[in-house]
This record gives structure tokens, sequence and C-alpha cells, in this order.
């Protein structure tokens, strides 16, 4: 057929990889919006710099973390849950940029996942050395709606496991520019990132970042 061809011959190729049902690495989403999305980054941290949260039990995480969107992830002695207001400057968090918001839409729409549009942005960043252990994403009010990721910078390798913490976990692989969708029933699968190793990104230096995107109310 005619269109199908100069479709095929006008994009570049999609490789999705279905990892188990409700989740979807897309390789490679995220590199049409680089430079957009690295500003936006700059910018949100400029406003709300990069922290690290301690956890419910005392513990510094090591991923340094900031937020963007009417709501935002934190932690302390107190527990986990969102906010409307950054509790180290009291202001609200930085709005939720376009380019964000198309990009998670986008990426869900791909996904079998129409119409998700994020109200928080967890930003996560990444050295050499950090890590984040298995946990689960559950301080979002409904598990219906899904996560959309965002890796930037140097390499990671994530771990996917499953509804039970005993579950047996995956590696996957994840490069800068590479999306990746978690929604029902994949949504509340363990999931983590193993220590980064030494490297270096062209663009972020020796560091990756991680942009989340959810529908926290
Ligand atoms: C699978 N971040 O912020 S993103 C997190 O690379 C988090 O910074 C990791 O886990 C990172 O909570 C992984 C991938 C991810 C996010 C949410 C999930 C995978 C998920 C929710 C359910 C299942
Ligand atoms: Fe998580």
């Amino acid at each position: 057929m005619i269109t199908t061809d100069l479709f095929a011959a006008s994009q570049p190729a999609r490789r999705d990889e279905p990892l188990c049902d409700g989740a979807v690495v897309l390789r490679g989403f995220a590199l049409a919006d680089e430079a957009p999305l690295l500003q936006a980054i700059e910018a949100i941290a400029t406003q709300a710099p990069f922290r690290h949260l301690v956890t419910p039990g005392g513990l510094r995480m090591s991923v340094a973390m900031t937020n963007a969107g009417s709501l935002g992830w934190v932690s302390d002695r107190r527990g986990y849950r969102y906010e409307a207001f950054d509790p180290d400057s009291g202001k609200p968090w930085p709005p939720m940029p376009e380019v964000f918001q198309r990009l998670a839409t986008a990426a869900a729409s791909c996904a079998g996942f129409a119409g998700f549009v994020p109200d928080a942005c967890l930003i996560n960043r990444y050295e050499p050395g950090t890590r984040l252990s298995l946990h689960q994403d559950r301080d979002e009010r409904d598990f219906s709606q899904p996560i959309v990721s965002v890796s930037l910078g140097i390499p990671a390798v994530f771990l996917f496991g499953g509804p039970r913490r005993a579950d047996p976990v995956r590696r996957v692989p994840l490069a800068h520019g590479d999306v990746v969708v978690w929604g029902d029933p994949a949504r509340l699968h363990h999931h983590g990132v193993l220590a980064l190793k030494p490297n270096h990104h062209a663009v972020l230096g020796d560091a990756r970042i991680n942009l989340t995107f959810r529908r926290a109310d």
C-alpha cells in the first residue's frame, strides 16, 4: 500500500519493546525533544533545586530529586506523600512545562493509555554509584492511571519485578531518550535501578536524569 510505504520511508523506525502486559519500552521516543527537555529541566532546577530527601526511616536517599507540576513527591520522617508546595522554599513547584506534558501524553497514548494528563513530574538525578532500591509506587490516588518515565544522560539498568516483592526481577537497560510506559496491570510491579556505573554523557555529563510523569490526584 502506497500510504504505508510513504509513511515507512519518512519516519524513523519505531522499536517498541513490550515488557509485559501493561508495560512497554519506546526506544528513543524522547530524542526528538532532547533540547527543549534539557532546557526545561535546567529552568525547573533553578527554581526548585535538586535535593536529597530523607526516608521515613531516616536514611538519606542517594538519588537527588525535584518536581514540576501542581503536585510534587516528597519524603521525610513523617512519610511519603504529594505536596503542592516545595518544602524547601514554601513556593508552589514549577509548573509542568508544555513539552513535558505533550511527551507524556503522546507516549501513554502509544502504549494504549489515551487521555493521560499528568499532574506531577518527579525528576530524579543519578550520579555514578547512585541506586534506587526495589519499591512500588503507591502514593497516587488512581492506579488505573499509568506512569511514564523518560531516561536522559548516562545509561542505567532498570530492575523490573512483579506484584510481589519476592517475584523474579528482570534487568532492562535504559539509554538516553528511552521512554517507558507502566500501566495496569504492571502499574504496581516492584522496580528499582542498579547502582550506575562510572560513565559520561556528551550533553548531561556524569549524570542520569529520569522524569516520571504521574497522575497523583
Ligand atoms: C514500574 N524511578 O521515581 S522509572 C521512581 O529511573 C522510580 O528514576 C526510576 O522508580 C528511575 O519511583 C524508575 C520507571 C518506573 C516508574 C514507575 C513505575 C517504573 C515503574 C511504576 C510501576 C512499575
Ligand atoms: Fe518508582
